[in-house]
């Protein structure tokens, strides 16, 4: 009896110790989850983002016959907005006709949003020595 009591003791404390850690990795595995779902919502947020049209811009100038800058670097899902500043009426024309614009009045504008990476010469139909380039790269 005196042995077998304390026996039975550690046997019990051994399980109870047991139930612990598994009380731990259910824990552990809730915090995971909990962490897993914070991630999970922080991507959706971004996706609804990129839906929503909210995207990077950048802008061009006309003005003095020349697009300002005149060679621009953005990443995929950049809307370029084209604005011209003098009277002259210019107009955006991709050189793989992939965008076109009408002609473009004084403080009027142009925008298209380049989706795919590339390297995208453009010039002004009414000016063809007025040239652009839209460089799209994704970062990093
Ligand atoms: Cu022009």
């Amino acid at each position: 009896m005196a042995i077998r009591g304390p026996m039975h003791f550690v046997a019990n404390s051994k399980t109870s110790s047991e139930v612990g850690c598994k009380a731990q990795s259910v824990l552990r595995a809730l915090r995971l989850a909990v962490l897993f779902i914070a991630l999970a919502s922080t991507a959706c947020l971004a996706e609804d983002q990129t839906t929503t049209g909210a995207g990077p811009v950048a802008t061009v100038s006309m003005d003095h016959n020349t697009f300002i800058p005149a060679e621009i670097t953005v990443v995929p899902g950049t809307t370029v907005t084209w604005v011209n500043k003098e009277d002259m009426p210019h107009t955006v024309v991709d050189a793989n006709k992939g965008f076109r614009s009408k002609f473009i009045g004084k403080d009027t504008s142009f925008s298209f949003t380049f989706a795919t990476a590339g390297e995208y010469d453009y010039l002004c139909s009414i000016h063809p020595n007025m040239k652009g380039k839209v460089i799209v790269k994704p970062a990093g």
